[in-house]
């Protein structure tokens, strides 16, 4: 017999989407942001990876665009309870970003253009499971969504997904960012509601 934790208890992966527990369906795309949406210039825009020992890894839009990309669909979750099935995205996979960047750093604290900030252990962004999406539907990422890029992290609830994204920082501790210094849960599994501090 397969042991089920109740967490876990009826989801299927890689068959039909599910909803994790108090989330409800929409075919809506809502848009939440703490603040305005930052109007960003592919002129200027540039991505950088950064480690625990100060190495910069940089790419401009040219540079970034020319980078393998893959074509995601996923379900998506957010916190407010809201899930969509099936969103089709294209980015660049961490994996990717990644593959010649040399850390010891176990954690990332996500840096967006706008100022938020996102913390994620850096494993969850590895091995197929984390995009910079510059693409939704087919269409240019469009700007309240995230563009020109966002990171795309499914599996995690959706304010991990930070919007705008600018560097993403190699962190040897675990820092919080913006939702999780102000009570959200510092991981943020839907599957097991994971929604605040405590959870
Ligand atoms: N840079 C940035 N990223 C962000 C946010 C934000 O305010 N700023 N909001 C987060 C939250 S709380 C959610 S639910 C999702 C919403 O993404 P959407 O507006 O594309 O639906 O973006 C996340 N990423
Ligand atoms: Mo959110």
């Amino acid at each position: 017999m397969p042991i089920v934790t109740p967490g876990f208890r009826g989801r299927r992966r890689g068959g039909e989407a599910k909803l994790p527990p108090g989330q409800y369906r929409t075919d809506d795309f809502p848009v939440l942001s703490a603040g305005p949406t930052p109007r960003l210039s592919t002129e200027t825009w540039e991505f950088t990876i950064t480690t625990e020992t100060g190495v910069v890894h940089e790419w401009s839009w040219a540079e970034f665009l020319a980078l393998p990309s893959e074509t995601p669909t996923v379900d998506i979750h957010c916190v407010t309870k809201w899930s969509k099935f099936g969103t089709n995205w294209r980015g660049v996979s961490i994996d990717t970003l990644v593959e010649n960047v040399e850390t010891a750093a176990d954690f990332v604290l996500m840096h967006s253009y706008d100022g938020y900030t996102t913390n994620l252990p850096l494993e969850d962004l590895l091995d197929g499971q984390a995009w910079i999406a510059y693409e939704f539907d087919g269409d240019d990422l469009p700007p309240e969504h995230g563009g020109p890029a966002r990171l795309l992290v499914p599996h995690l609830y959706f304010w991990k997904s930070a919007k705008w994204v600018h560097n993403l920082e190699l962190t040897l501790d675990n820092e919080p960012g913006f939702w999780e210094a102000s009570g959200y849960h510092d991981y943020g599994d839907p599957w097991r509601e994971q929604r605040y501090q405590g959870d």
